[in-house]
């Protein structure tokens, strides 16, 4: 079987999501203006429905089919670790690429319950897709996700004007190793970046004494289809899910219309994409999500 590259597509191909296409039908899905000043003051904002039921339930199916390493579109993954945790007794399957496999993962990113969100916290402009990732963490022997900041893993683009939101497809709380947040480490600057999945703490090394007495991590416990919003300097991880119900996500990863290359290198590991030096980041890879205009 040849799966189709959905990476031609820069629009919705399936119904899975509502069609909205004027501001009124986007302003449904809109933030309050106090969700809005959370974000700026906090580094965060959480509890927003972005999926449906039968939403999740479709990814869910998708995701089981695309993760088995024998699926015929695996190869236009850019990333696919089926374990990517560096303690031999854990798992953290973590992939990068899958809107390019199936219309499910693809139609979400012009969700207008996600770009509506989006935009606004990213100043009410114009939303490019960046990459999609997905988490998951089997019942029992799930691994941690180290703290770190995404835009250490991005500063191959400038400026930073990057968002993540990361979407439940289970139900997520400390049990099954749910994400937390370091309120405020946003206005820390940035750090050095490190393995995801290796040891927990290994970040905590470059913070200040006083940065150090301020992590108390809030954890993200979310209903599936839920999100959170974060800023890319962040500090944020997860630890390890030793209960018996597996912890699975999606992340969306984008940035404001108008970011730059700042690498003649590839810019997305495991593809061969590249935007030269300076130039504006477009093209089929990077697709408009979202304009406010
Ligand atoms: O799902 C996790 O535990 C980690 C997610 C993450 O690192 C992110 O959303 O940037």
């Amino acid at each position: 079987m040849i799966v189709e590259d959905l990476a031609q597509f820069h629009h919705p191909v399936s119904e899975l999501f509502p069609k909205a296409s004027s501001a009124s039908d986007y302003e449904t899905f809109a933030l309050t203006d106090e969700q809005v000043a959370h974000f700026h003051e906090h580094g965060y904002v959480t509890n927003v429905k972005i999926f449906d039921e039968h939403q999740v339930d479709t990814l869910c199916e998708e995701l089981e089919a695309i993760r088995d390493p024998e699926h015929p579109g695996n190869h236009l993954f850019y990333e696919f670790h089926s374990n990517q945790s560096e303690n031999p007794d854990t798992v953290l399957f973590h992939s990068l690429g899958h809107w390019r496999i199936t219309k499910g993962f693809h139609d979400a990113l012009w969700n207008p319950a996600f770009v509506k969100p989006a935009s606004q916290l990213l100043g009410d402009k114009t939303v490019r897709f960046w990459h999609d990732q997905l988490f998951c963490k089997p019942a029992h022997s799930g691994g941690v996700v180290a703290w770190h900041q995404d835009y250490s893993y991005w500063v191959r683009t400038a400026p930073m004007q990057h968002l993540t939101c990361w979407i439940g497809l289970d139900d997520s709380n400390t049990e099954n190793g749910c994400l937390n947040y370091v309120p405020g480490s946003h206005k820390w600057g940035l750090l050095d970046r490190l393995n995801l999945g290796g040891e927990m703490d290994a970040i905590f090394t470059q913070l200040t004494e006083e940065q150090r007495e301020k992590v108390k991590p809030v954890p993200m416990e979310l209903k599936k289809g839920h999100a959170c919003f974060h800023h890319p300097l962040m500090l944020h991880g997860s630890f390890e899910n030793k209960s018996d119900r597996s912890r699975r996500a999606l992340v969306l990863n984008v940035f404001a219309d108008g970011t730059k290359s700042a690498t003649d290198d590839v810019m997305l590991r495991g593809t061969d994409i590249k935007v030269p030096n300076g130039q504006t980041m477009k093209g089929d890879f990077f697709p408009v999500l979202y304009s406010p205009s």
